[in-house]
């Protein structure tokens, strides 16, 4: 199974939830820290030219972790990143098409039968 079937709207909401969390858990440790929710919503805003600031951004992190740590232990677990895209959808939207873009490059890094090549830049 590629990533690219788990992002499919036929994917069940549990292994996108999953999918996404691995997406955002960068060093691997089975939960998101407030850096790692920065980071990638930073990556996804400017990935797809949203208006919005560092600031923002800062806010919204703060927010969700306020709201969404629920054992306020300083990060967000698999459980509670549940709570968060089940009543988000849109928050996430961003990030998934943030990981669509990052599965779209390892696909052309890791294998270049199927790669187009000089596709025209953005
Ligand atoms: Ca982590
Ligand atoms: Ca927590």
């Amino acid at each position: 199974m590629s990533g690219l079937d788990l992002l499919s709207p036929e994917s069940p909401a549990k292994s996108r939830t999953d999918f996404l969390f691995k997406v955002f858990d960068l060093n691997k440790d089975g939960l998101i820290s407030p850096g790692e929710l920065r980071g990638m919503l930073s990556a996804a805003m400017t990935e797809h030219d949203l208006p919005v600031s560092m600031v923002e951004i800062q806010k919204m992190v703060d927010a969700t972790f306020a709201e969404y740590d629920a054992n306020k232990d300083g990060y967000i677990n698999l459980d509670e990143f549940a709570a968060l895209a089940a009543s988000n959808p849109s928050f996430l939207k961003p990030v998934t098409l943030q990981a669509q873009a990052i599965i779209d490059q390892k696909l052309k890094e890791g294998g270049s039968s199927k790669a187009t090549a000089g596709g025209g830049g953005k």
